[in-house]
């Protein structure tokens, strides 16, 4: 019998950097009694992350979804925004809030992001802008999505949420498109507890993110926009700083536990892995999504789920169910039957993936992943029904 993990496993556990190290730039933002509102540690931050990303047009925000509710709004983006509906609800609830309506299109089934065919055939005169995601840090088909643009005359943004370390042709995935939205929320890779970048092409549109995260202040008398409160603070900006150092560790770290899950999982028949990464990527391995194919696997996606819980490990369906199914989203009406998007809805399971995540951890899930499989998996008495084992 295969022993259930001591603690749970989740789908993932932030990067920490060293208590010490943290521990002495808290000491700054205490002498400096600075704590949010454009401070010093911010300021560094975003000159360091300027500089990782070679570009001034860099604005920081205190998470991505209002990172993206701005640049939709001060991109002047309005009437229908092509998109996914494979994506974390954030995406499309950025547009809602803006006013915008979605028009939800199909997915291609390599890499889950948005189907440039699919994309064409939904505009309309109302089309604005296309609004594409970097699901799991895979980076959309680039060309393809600009050519279209260029052709109609739309704005291309790309939520980057997962996508931060990914690169193509040796150039950030930031450089594409008219704008990227990156998430640093504590669930991401590259993290500052919570947080949120907007990296754009277009440089005058710097002022009119900077005014309308905080409140549309100009100068102390003169409010030029009605802005919201958006702004990261210094805490924030402390931990990014800090996580950026042990960016390239955490990056090899993931790349390494991707390669054993793929050696491990291509032998399990009824797993299927997503495509490599296409030529010219370097994929940061953000999530391990895998197809679980009921007829071949002898088991659905949603039964591997919960019998994992057993072993004490947490995976999550990512993204499940579909946006446009979820009721504050069911009377938009969708562009054709989604089949891919449905098809991937219904297989995909995200397993754990973090740089602390061990080797011998990986082995240990593919293990009762195959298990299962060949229905040989002897269920541990599951002690606290509901409440992960061992979570405090
Ligand atoms: N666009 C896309 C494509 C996105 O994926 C996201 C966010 C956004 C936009 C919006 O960006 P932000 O406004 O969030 O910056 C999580 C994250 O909260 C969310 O940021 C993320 N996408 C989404 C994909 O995943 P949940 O509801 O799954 O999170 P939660 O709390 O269940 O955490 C997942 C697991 O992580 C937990 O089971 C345990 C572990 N965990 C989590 C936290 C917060 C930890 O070990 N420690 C922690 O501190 O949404």
């Amino acid at each position: 019998m295969i022993k259930p993990f001591a603690k749970p496993i989740y789908v993932t556990k932030p990067f920490l950097p060293p208590l010490e190290e943290f521990c002495r730039g808290l000491q700054e933002i205490w002498d400096n009694r600075w704590l949010t509102n454009n401070g010093p540690v911010l300021q560094r931050f975003n000159d360091t992350l300027g500089t990782y990303f070679n570009t001034d047009n860099l604005c920081l925000f205190n998470n991505g979804t209002l990172a993206l509710q701005i640049a939709l709004q001060g991109m002047g983006i309005t009437g229908e925004v092509i998109t996914t509906p494979y994506t974390f609800v954030a995406t499309t609830h950025a547009l809602y809030w803006n006013k915008i309506r979605p028009v939800f299109v199909d997915i291609e089934p390599d890499y889950y992001t948005l189907d440039p065919e699919k994309v064409e055939e939904a505009i309309t005169p109302w089309t604005t802008a296309i609004l594409a995601v970097h699901v799991y840090g895979n980076p959309c088909m680039l060309d393809e999505l600009a050519d279209i643009a260029r052709r109609h005359g739309l704005k291309l943004l790309y939520d980057a949420a997962h996508a931060f370390g990914t690169q193509v042709n040796g150039k950030s995935i930031a450089h594409y498109g008219d704008l990227s939205m990156f998430s640093f929320h504590s669930t991401k890779l590259f993290h500052s507890l919570e947080g949120g970048m907007l990296i754009f092409q277009d440089g005058g549109l710097k002022s009119t993110f900077d005014y309308l995260k905080n409140f549309g202040y100009k100068s102390e008398v003169e409010v030029v926009m009605p802005g919201t409160n958006a702004k990261m603070n210094e805490m924030q900006a402390l931990m990014g700083l800090h996580v950026l150092e042990h960016l390239d560790e955490i990056l090899e770290k993931r790349r390494r536990i991707t390669d054993l899950y793929r050696t491990r999982l291509k032998e399990i028949p009824g797993v299927c892995l997503a495509a490599a990464p296409r030529a010219g990527v370097a994929y940061n391995n953000a999530y391990l999504p895998v197809e679980i194919d009921e007829r071949a696997f002898g088991m659905s996606r949603d039964a591997v789920y919960e019998k994992l819980k057993a072993w004490n490990i947490f995976t999550r369906r990512y993204f499940y169910p579909l946006i446009c199914d979820f009721s504050c989203y069911r009377s938009i009406s969708v562009n054709g039957d989604l089949a891919v998007a449905r098809r991937a809805a219904d297989r995909i399971l995200t397993l754990p993936i973090y740089d602390s995540l061990e080797l011998s951890e990986v082995e240990t899930i593919c293990e009762v992943i195959s298990s299962l499989q060949k229905g040989t998996a002897v269920l541990p008495e599951i002690v606290g029904a509901g409440r992960p084992l061992g979570a405090s």
